[in-house]
């Protein structure tokens, strides 16, 4: 199993040197997004992975252990395609990594914010990770420069996507991928349980940061281009009408709604050879 890897590799890597800030050889990628991949070809491409999504760079000491929460349901065909680039992005920016998708089990109304702190919950109980990254499933970054890591603030990389022309819609968008310490996260108390269907989550978690005393990092445009797989709304993800009028309370809710409120059922937990996969009941919404 992975853990008794762990196990034998820890003293040889007590002997390694720490990782650089900024990983060698890295830049613009060519990306045009091909649907058909295999899993099976994307697993012969990355022999390094091991069950479950993990890997860490052979040659040197990570400075960070990242969890990748990806809030799932229905995008089969945009999972592969996300594991398909991103596996190689995260091995040739020399992360220690875990790829954590969170299934959302019932057929109700989506709820993204939620999926995010089950991810945070069970990544947490699995491994020493002191990195979150909150990604969607169908946001693949344009160059390796856009380091999937975390700062010193909480960091919104999808701050440059080829669906809004590659600039911000509005200067507090927090939605895509951001990026979370376990400090940092702990501090927002996670995001916000009560966002049913599609909209306003992220708008919360940024209002939580304010609220908190952080700021919003984010990286350099021109190192930031991203491109979104672009798709029709999924059924189960209407608007959701109450956004506004639960953001406008956002600063009431912080510390009795998010990780300290968090309720859930995990009906399995299975280790794909790319990735682990949480399917959980998270309710109705009820
Ligand atoms: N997600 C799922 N399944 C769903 C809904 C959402 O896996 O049924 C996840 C997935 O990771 C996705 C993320 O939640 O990337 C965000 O949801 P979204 O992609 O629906 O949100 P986005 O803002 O799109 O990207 C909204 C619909 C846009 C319709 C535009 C029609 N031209
Ligand atoms: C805002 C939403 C955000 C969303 C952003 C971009 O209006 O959740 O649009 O959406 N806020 C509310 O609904 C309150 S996008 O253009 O990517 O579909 O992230």
């Amino acid at each position: 199993s992975k853990y008794e890897n762990e196990k034998v590799s820890t003293d040889q890597n007590y002997k390694l040197a720490e990782c650089p800030e900024m990983p060698p050889d890295l830049g613009p990628l060519d990306i045009r997004f091909v649907y058909n991949t295999s899993i099976l070809k994307i697993i012969s491409q990355n022999p390094n992975i091991q069950h479950g999504g993990r890997s860490r760079p052979q040659h040197c000491m990570a400075q960070q252990k990242i969890a990748i929460i990806i809030p799932f349901r229905n995008r089969k065909s945009h999972l592969r395609t996300w594991l398909y680039y991103m596996h190689p992005f995260l091995q040739r920016q020399q992360a220690d990594y875990g790829v954590y998708v969170v299934e959302q089990i019932e057929d109700t109304l989506f709820n993204r914010a939620k999926l995010m702190n089950v991810g945070y919950a069970i990544a947490s109980k699995d491994y020493d990770y002191n990195c979150f990254i909150f990604s969607d499933v169908d946001i693949i970054p344009m160059d390796g420069r856009n380091l999937y890591r975390c700062s010193k603030n909480p960091r919104h990389m999808a701050n440059s996507v080829d669906k809004f022309n590659f600039k911000l819609p509005y200067s507090d968008i927090f939605g895509g991928v951001v990026a979370f310490t376990k400090e940092q996260f702990i501090k927002v108390n996670g995001f916000s349980n009560v966002f049913w269907g599609w909209g306003g989550e992220d708008d919360e978690l940024f209002q939580r940061v304010v609220a908190v005393g952080l700021k919003v990092d984010r990286p350099d445009q021109t190192i930031a281009r991203s491109r979104m797989i672009s798709h029709q709304r999924d059924p189960g993800n209407e608007r959701n009408g109450k956004s506004f009028s639960l953001i406008n309370k956002a600063y009431e809710r912080l510390h009795k709604d998010g990780l300290s409120s968090l309720k859930y059922t995990v009906i399995g937990i299975t280790n794909h050879k790319l990735y682990t996969k949480v399917t959980v009941d998270i309710g109705n919404g009820e």
